[in-house]
């Protein structure tokens, strides 16, 4: 099969390393810092995590390491929803570990975690991974959503580890999968396993950053790649002038990828799930606010525009979250029976005897198709699916009827016709942009270090992402620093802290501003293709987001 010049080209791309990771390998030494904390729960941490917990902070620096250049066995795993720049971890880890000793192995476990559990993998050699450098997706070995948490599954990849000989694994993920490496670590330590466990900051939603991490890898590419989507189409709605359309984006709760979109391309309403829940905002007060813009644009004869809508928002909304924590509750309460409706309207007319009045008001005022998906089969934890509800459909259908009303009112007097978007898996396997080419490349071999040097319950990360790669600082984090203790499916559970978009940090407060001139007029901005060639200043830029929040700009 004849690839194309462009993956050919990737192919051939050398990413950019920090100068803490770049020359002479066995040159670079660990730079020790302060023994740590957890954000939060120090006590009940320490108590779980007794061998890992309060490590301090390393970064890399020049000087000698006598461990660097020993033969090690490393295994890697990629685990959840694909990101642009998984391969590029891969790549980094491995060219690492072959520059430390020739004679270093790197395998891969297949189908994410669970191949850890079940022992299946692959050898992967230098053949195997160049057909993969910059590319985008976790083709190489797949991914998977397995969580390790019994017992069985413990002792198991105890097992795999001890039957391969490993020195270490590399779990690239979100913040469950670094929650999971975290207790990994300290389980193979607590079963006196020389096996190292280090993370590494993985997802598209942006959610798994801190004070250490500025930036999990895949959100650069996957919000340059819809912002050109949404910069497409507000031309088209600029050009034709006759349609509102409105784009649900991905990011399961946090709406970081909806604010950086809006920042990329300045629709005219971009909603953002942390400010409706900080103003327990109704469904009915979120309607009125894209009928507001709606409305303004009319009266200036602007019946088109673009309504940006992140993924998560109906678990904000407060009579929705109550409807959906209802329906979690009762339907697993009642699993048998529920299970056993056979139609649409047997299972409204059971939730009229079975949910609270306001909750059945609610599910039976929405479209039959809608209140469905809020039916659907549950998840594995009992819940509802939401990012199978179509939002975006849901609030085409009462915008619709809203400006009904408002017109017999002769309050609106224009033309409303909506399209409906959903841009999500468009994004996760894009060829990486430069920076996360370069970023989860540094990842990579940032993690190879930290193995290499002997720690473990670490994540491998860069700082300074905001500058030039050069200037980037690679080092690690104790991944017991990042956690706290959450209650999850009844019982308080050690988990990374998410972190949702802040209302009070800059790119939200940079599209605050400028949102009420977005709402009537047509500002929109095209920021096109994701260029991997060319200068820098188009090519090697960040997201607005880092930007905004590290560099002030
Ligand atoms: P991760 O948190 O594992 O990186 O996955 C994020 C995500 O892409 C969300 O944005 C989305 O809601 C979800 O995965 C979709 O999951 P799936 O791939 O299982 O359909």
């Amino acid at each position: 099969m004849e690839l194309s010049a462009l993956q050919k080209s990737r192919y051939a791309y050398e990413p950019k390393l920090p100068a803490n990771l770049s020359g002479d390998v066995s040159e670079i030494a660990l730079k020790t810092g302060e023994a740590t904390t957890s954000v939060a729960d120090e006590a009940d941490l320490r108590a779980l995590f007794k061998k890992t917990f309060g490590r301090p902070v390393v970064s890399f620096i020049k000087g000698h390491n006598e461990k660097i250049n020993r033969p090690l066995t490393v295994a890697v795993i990629l685990s959840g929803g694909q990101a642009p720049g998984g391969h590029n971890v891969i790549a980094g880890l491995y060219d690492g570990l072959k520059k430390g000793n020739a004679a270093s192995r790197l395998l891969g476990f297949l189908g994410g975690p669970s191949g850890l559990v079940d022992g299946k993998y692959v050898e992967m050699t230098g053949d195997f991974i160049a057909d993969y450098r910059n590319t985008g997706g976790f083709d190489i070995i797949g991914s998977g959503r397995t969580k390790i948490e019994t017992p069985e599954q413990f002792a198991a990849a105890l097992e795999t580890a001890k039957k391969l000989n490993l020195d270490a694994v590399v779990i690239i993920g979100g913040d469950d999968s670094n929650t999971n490496a975290a207790l990994l670590a300290e389980y193979f330590l607590a079963q006196n396993s020389k096996v190292q466990v280090i993370g590494c900051p993985k997802t598209i939603d942006g959610d798994l950053k801190n004070e250490h991490i500025e930036a999990s890898f895949g959100f650069d590419t996957a919000c340059k790649t819809y912002s050109e989507l949404i910069g497409n189409i507000e031309r088209d709605a600029n050009s034709a002038k006759k349609y509102w359309h409105f784009i649900k984006l991905m990011g399961r709760a946090a709406s970081h990828i909806a604010l950086e979109c809006a920042l990329q391309t300045q629709p005219n309403v971009c909603l953002v799930s942390e400010e409706v829940d900080e103003k327990k905002l109704s469904l009915s007060q979120v309607v009125d606010q894209i009928c507001s813009s709606i409305i303004k644009r009319a009266e200036n004869k602007e019946n088109f525009g673009v309504v940006l809508i992140p993924e998560g928002l109906v678990e904000f909304i407060p009579e929705v979250k109550a409807l959906i924590d209802e329906l979690n509750d009762t339907i697993a309460l009642h699993e048998k029976e529920f299970g056993g409706l056979s139609s649409f309207i047997d299972q409204i007319y059971w939730l009229s005897r079975n949910i609270s009045g306001p909750s059945y008001e609610l599910i039976q005022s929405l479209p039959p198709d809608i209140a469905k998906e809020f039916l659907m089969d549950r998840d594995p934890h009992g819940n509802v699916q939401v990012s199978r509800i179509e939002t975006e459909k849901l609030l085409i259908g009462m915008v619709e009827k809203r400006l009904a009303k408002l017109e017999k009112e002769n309050i609106y007097r224009g033309k409303f016709s909506a399209l409906a978007h959903f841009f999500g898996y468009e994004g996760r396997c894009a060829f990486p942009s430069n920076f996360d080419a370069d970023y989860c490349y540094s990842l990579g071999f940032g993690a190879f270090v930290l193995i290499a040097s002997g720690l473990t319950g670490y994540i491998s990360n860069v700082k300074n992402l905001a500058l030039p790669a050069s200037q980037w600082v690679a080092g690690g984090v104790p991944l017991t620093m990042m956690m706290n203790m959450e209650q999850r499916h009844g019982s308080k559970k050690p988990v990374i802290k998410k972190a949702l978009v802040e209302l009070e940090g800059a790119p939200f407060k940079a599209f605050d501003a400028a949102r009420e001139n977005w709402a009537a007029k047509t500002c929109y901005l095209f920021p096109g293709a994701i260029q991997y060639f060319g200068p820098p200043e188009v090519c090697d830029q960040p997201t607005k987001t880092l930007l905004l929040e590290h560099s002030g700009r």
